[in-house]
């Protein structure tokens, strides 16, 4: 199988992320870092507007407020950015479940075994960019080459908001012409004294004496040289995926109400799924946790016949579950759900119940979306409304 590597690398990140939140910013200097007032401050991100005034990040906010004194000064949210890398991440993960995210807005993707389902590179350029678009209504800047290093390079060239292929075997004819500093581990030093040898581009690089080259630098020559020919076989590092994710709750007092119990137990599920779909992960395994009065506590799981981010197909696998629970007549203590045997969800639902799967995937994302904008119980099922408009459970429950 061909190898093929997709980066991608959101445009001015963190400014973006303020535009979508605030539109009457778009099209104006926005320097993220610090506000006018904050001496100490450094940029993290300048909008393309304040790039143009030479801002740049990780200046000191005092010589950038010099550059752009009318330029707009932030302090940013962190967590706002981290949300939107997370969506980032769920949105890639659609397409292939081989993710490395390198930084808060920079991924690889190893899309070599997805290239039939979505029609080639250009047909997965285009679905990811739909894809992060309609999460976060971000611009990103894509490209896909046979290798980490040369996907990397190609997305510089890409921004804004584009995208760049560069076909298996024609990695150095792509590299050669651009200027040596491009070619990741050149950095100002090195840069120097290559350019004392009279190399000025990466193809000048390439075809130089790999002999003088060993001489002067050791090792690090032959590893510039291998670069240069867009030589690189590093691997996409794999995003840690969660074993489980699940949500349970201690009562205030111990029920035999087990009609109660199922509607808290249908809150918990509906939480648990919700906080694996952010993720972009599907579930196989569904676990029923019980504690009773006396603190002896029984787990029940239920294989799925296929993976499912649907909460109406883990809702059928409790009701299953359920009963066997109940044989037991003691008070109920605690009660809990977990989701395991997870993997990246790829919407690949069609050969099991295809129709209804999608039908309801679709529905679903328009709740979650409701939910990040009005809070999660803005949409409720009928079982988990019962508990009343406001659920307060007497033990927050966490995610393992
Ligand atoms: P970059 O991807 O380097 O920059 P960018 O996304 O702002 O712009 P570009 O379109 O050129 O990719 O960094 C991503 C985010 O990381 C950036 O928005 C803010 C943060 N960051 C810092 O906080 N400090 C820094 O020195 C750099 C380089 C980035
Ligand atoms: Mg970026």
């Amino acid at each position: 199988m061909e190898r093929r590597i997709l980066h991608i690398d959101m445009d001015a990140f963190f400014a973006s992320v303020e535009v979508v939140r605030d539109p009457s910013l778009r099209g104006k200097p926005l320097i993220i870092g610090g506000r006018k007032g904050d001496v100490r401050g450094v940029v993290s991100t300048a909008s393309y507007e304040a790039r143009k005034f030479g801002v740049h990040s990780a200046m000191p906010l005092a010589h950038a407020v010099r550059l752009c004194p009318h330029g707009i000064f932030m302090r940013g949210d962190f967590s706002r950015y981290q949300a939107a890398s997370e969506e980032v991440l769920a949105a890639l993960r659609t397409v292939s479940p081989l993710v490395e995210m390198a930084s808060i807005d920079e991924a690889y993707v190893d899309v070599s075994g997805s290239q039939k389902l979505f029609g080639g590179d250009d047909g997965i350029a285009a679905h990811i960019k739909r894809e992060v678009r309609r999460r976060t209504q971000l611009p990103c800047s894509i490209a896909i080459a046979s290798n980490k290093l040369v996907a990397k390079i190609a997305t510089e060239l890409a921004k804004p908001d584009g995208y760049l292929r560069v076909a298996t075997g024609e990695e150095e004819a792509f590299l050669a012409p651009l200027p040596l500093r491009r070619l990741l581990g050149v950095g100002p030093r090195t840069g120097e004294a290559l350019e004392a040898l009279g190399i000025a581009t990466i193809g000048q690089l390439a075809a130089f004496s790999e002999e003088r080259l060993m001489k002067k630098f050791g090792q690090l020559g032959r590893a510039l040289r291998c670069a240069a020919r867009g030589e690189s076989n590093s691997e996409v590092r794999l995003e840690h995926t969660p074993k489980s994710i699940g949500r349970e709750t201690t009562f205030e007092v111990d029920l035999l109400d087990w009609d109660r119990v199922e509607s808290v137990l249908m809150h918990l599920m509906e939480r648990s799924m919700f906080a694996m779909r952010k993720q972009g992960l599907e579930t196989r395994c569904v676990t029923l946790k019980v504690r009773y009065a006396d603190f002896k506590t029984s787990t029940f799981s239920k294989m799925l016949p296929s993976s499912t981010c649907v909460d109406a197909e883990v809702t059928a696998a409790l009701h299953k579950l359920l009963p066997k629970a109940r044989t037991r007549r003691a008070r109920v203590r605690l009660i809990g759900v977990s989701l395991s045997s997870l993997s990246a969800d790829q919407h690949q639902l069609l050969l099991f119940d295809g129709q209804s799967a999608e039908k309801w995937e679709h529905a679903l994302e328009s709740v979650d979306r409701i939910r990040e904008r009005h809070g999660f119980e803005s949409v409720r099922s009928a079982k988990s409304m019962k508990l009343g408009k406001h659920v307060k459970l007497a033990t927050p429950s966490l995610s393992r």
